[in-house]
């Protein structure tokens, strides 16, 4: 110790000598300070390859991922960056010498590697990963052919260059016998690097904002920390983020019980409005289906006269049918939606509710359910244990979950047993369970329409989605078809295709309900589990196509539809519907006020006669014109605006004027709300909250017994 404080001392006065020096004769200190530099790079150079290598790699994957050369060169999360790679890369003066490049290698490859699985999980699902994913990444490996097709690019291989180039130089010193393999420590080294690590924190930490704070500590807006605090601050941040479950009895719990209690205060313990729909459907039998990434867009849309969802588009002129809806998911994607949809609630801003939070008391559709005397449960033809459904749905308050054994894999497409035979198998279930006598909730989710899109047993679906057009030929004055490629071999024309199957198999459910008079007293609901992450470059291509060039409008062009962030968000949208014999007679309408995935409880819970003390949606036929969707990321959508958190700028969607107050009031209830839901879902509110009525009653009824 008293050898480093001798050191350190020493270093202290030449800095002082220098300065004295610089006012004297700039110029040569300068040189001095130049030539100093210089050798201090070339006796450390494979320390200084790690630190510009990985560095480099940071601002590498935020160019790749959010793709605003701005970020790029944003100065705070390269010094936040920087701060991390240099705690690591001080380290390497701990170690002795001659096992640092030993040190240095593994570094790099591990925040290497950071960046690839980053670049990779982006693609996938336009966010950066998270330690508590760990739990989820057996669902991931499930669906690793699709991962592979899709998402791994070389692009993602490129951060690897980092620990090659480590190695090059180390080798080529060691060829030159200029490695110093001595068995020492340097810890005045250690010290220098280290304070290098302050300084470039201090410039972060001093330059934040209230919101920036904000915003870090929530974590809801992976972009945003990644983009302000740098991808390995983020990842600090998020490993913290991720135990806090294990450790929640410790910390934030009176702030949530607080945020909690005061936003449900005035909320009826019943529900206290009525409108037309109030009761309508009570009693009758409900089928749910789960339309695998079924996107709203796909309704209407042909192909030289063929429509993709001809029988998706059927249904919808029978139906009561909301088409501005979106869903609400987060990673937890299919599970995220079946959770928003029966509880009213947000996904989780760590960790999915499916996987680490299925232990906590819900409110749930099927609970309520099954208090009204309904046999409630669903039906999935993949493994049960998948997105921990088996024991979830349990929590959830269903009966059974129907999954892959109970099917006969008898035609496989995609991820596994195919939509038409899922659902042949389905029909014969729910003929003995109809014959039970009882009401009954299901729900049946499909998996056809997966990513890719596309099946190594061979074509299932035979939809054109070339063009095809007639033209007179000139010579011979005969009229012929002349097919240009337009979606085909696209990953958009592969979904066309993928949507055309699941679309059959549906209209083949439909009819063997009919035939097996099956929707006598039911009623069907049909929603969209979320988009299929399509690349934006198609969509582009499907709405700006260019025949003669087989490729896209010119920008200028003035048919050009230009799909930027906005107009891709919006494209997301996916449908909702709700038909019975009654909407197909005289209920049928289009509702187009915007709606979220969490307003389908509470309004089936008004047409069913159930309702949800804690659902954080609204009843589309009480909100009128004015509703909020809130995504788990921060972003919002009424029928006004589309609001982008990350870029804090919105898209104004009908021709008002936009207050500010009306920007700021609306991000601030979806802060509230998914605060709420986070807090009600990680420290399990709700059944803390029963828990101390059940007290003060047995307190209230001890009191009376004792007076
Ligand atoms: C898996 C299926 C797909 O059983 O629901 O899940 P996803 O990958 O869409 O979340
Ligand atoms: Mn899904």
């Amino acid at each position: 110790m008293k050898k480093v404080q001798k050191q350190v001392k020493e270093f202290q006065k030449q800095l002082i000598k220098f300065f004295k020096d610089f006012k004297k004769n700039p110029k040569k200190q300068f040189t001095t300070l130049i030539t100093w530099m210089k050798e201090i790079v070339k006796n450390n150079l494979l320390f200084f390859v790690f630190v510009i290598s990985v560095l480099f790699n940071t601002v590498l994957l935020r160019y790749f991922t959010i793709h605003m050369v701005e970020n790029v060169f944003f100065y705070k999360p390269f010094f936040a960056d920087l701060a991390v790679i240099l705690v690591v890369g001080a380290f390497s003066f701990l170690v002795k010498e001659k096992h640092q490049f030993a040190y240095l290698l593994v570094s790099s490859i591990i925040l290497s590697l950071i960046c690839v699985i980053n670049s990779c999980y982006y693609t996938f699902y336009t966010s950066f990963s998270s330690i508590s994913l760990l739990a989820t990444s057996r669902y991931v490996v499930a669906v690793g052919d699709a991962i592979v097709e899709n998402v791994l690019r070389i692009q993602d291989l490129l951060y690897l260059w980092s620990p090659i180039a480590l190695i090059y130089v180390y080798y080529k010193l060691k060829k030159k016998k200029k490695l110093k393999r001595r068995n020492i420590r340097d810890q005045r080294k250690f010290l220098a690097v280290l304070g290098g690590a302050i300084v470039s924190a201090a410039i972060v930490i001093l330059t934040l904002t209230t919101l920036e704070i904000g915003r870090f500590a929530k974590q809801w807006n992976r972009e945003y920390i990644v983009m302000r605090f740098g991808i390995y601050t983020y990842h600090l941040n998020d490993l913290v983020k991720s135990i806090e479950p294990q450790i929640t009895t410790l910390f934030g719990y009176d702030e949530a019980m607080k945020r909690f209690q005061d936003y449900y205060q005035d909320v009826p313990e019943e529900q206290d409005w009525k409108n037309r729909y109030t009761g309508i459907f009570e009693g009758k039998n409900i089928i749910s289906i789960h339309a695998e990434s079924m996107q709203n867009f796909l309704i209407g849309l042909k192909f030289n006269g063929e429509e993709v969802t001809p029988n998706l588009n059927k249904l919808v002129k029978k139906s009561i049918y909301f088409s501005n809806f979106y869903s609400q998911v987060s990673v937890g994607t299919s599970s995220d939606s079946e959770f928003t949809l029966n509880t009213s609630l947000m996904p989780t801003n760590n960790g999915t509710a499916f996987v680490s939070y299925f232990n906590r008391e819900y409110v749930a559709i099927p609970k309520l359910l099954k208090e009204k005397g309904y046999y409630t449960f669903a039906m999935h033809a993949n493994n049960g244990s998948f997105w921990n459904r088996d024991v979830m749905h349990k929590s959830l308050g269903y009966d059974r979950l129907y999954s892959k054994s109970d099917y006969t894999i008898d035609e496989v497409v995609g991820l596994g047993l195919s939509d038409k035979s899922f659902f042949r198998q389905s029909v014969d279930y729910l003929k003995e369970i109809a014959g039970r006598g009882e009401p009954y909730y299901g729900t049946f989710i499909m998996l056809s329409n997966h990513t890719p899109f596309s099946d190594k047993n061979g074509d299932y679906s035979d939809f054109d989605v070339t063009l095809k057009e007639t033209v007179v030929n000139p010579e011979t004055g005969r009229e012929e078809e002349v097919t240009y490629p337009y979606m085909e071999g696209t990953k958009l024309g592969k979904y066309f295709k993928s949507a055309h199957y699941a679309d059959e198999a549906l209209g083949e459910f439909l009819a063997a309900l009919e035939e097996n008079d099956l929707m006598k007293n039911t009623v069907l609901i049909l929603y969209g589990d979320h988009d299929g992450r399509l690349p934006k470059a198609d969509y582009t291509r499907l709405y700006n196509y260019d025949k003669e060039t087989d490729g896209v409008l010119d920008k200028d062009d003035p048919a050009y539809i230009n799909i930027d962030t906005y107009q891709y968000d919006i494209l997301r949208k996916v449908p909702f519907l709700i038909y019975s014999d009654e909407t197909e007679s005289k209920l049928h309408k289009e509702v187009d006020t915007v709606m979220g995935m969490y307003d389908v409880m509470p309004t089936l819970g008004n047409m069913f006669g159930f309702y949800n003390k804690y659902q954080l949606g609204k009843d589309i036929f009480q909100v009128k014109d004015d509703n909020i969707v809130v995504f788990p990321n921060g972003n919002w959508v009424t029928n006004k605006v589309f609001y982008n958190a990350q870029k804090a700028a919105y898209l104004t969607l009908k021709d008002s004027e936009i207050k500010e107050e009306y920007i700021s009031e609306c991000s601030d209830y979806a802060e509230k709300l998914l605060n709420v839901s986070n807090s009600l879902i990680v420290f399990d509110l709700i059944k803390k909250e029963e828990e101390q009525k059940m007290n003060s009653d047995d307190y209230i009824e001890e009191r009376v017994i004792n007076e």
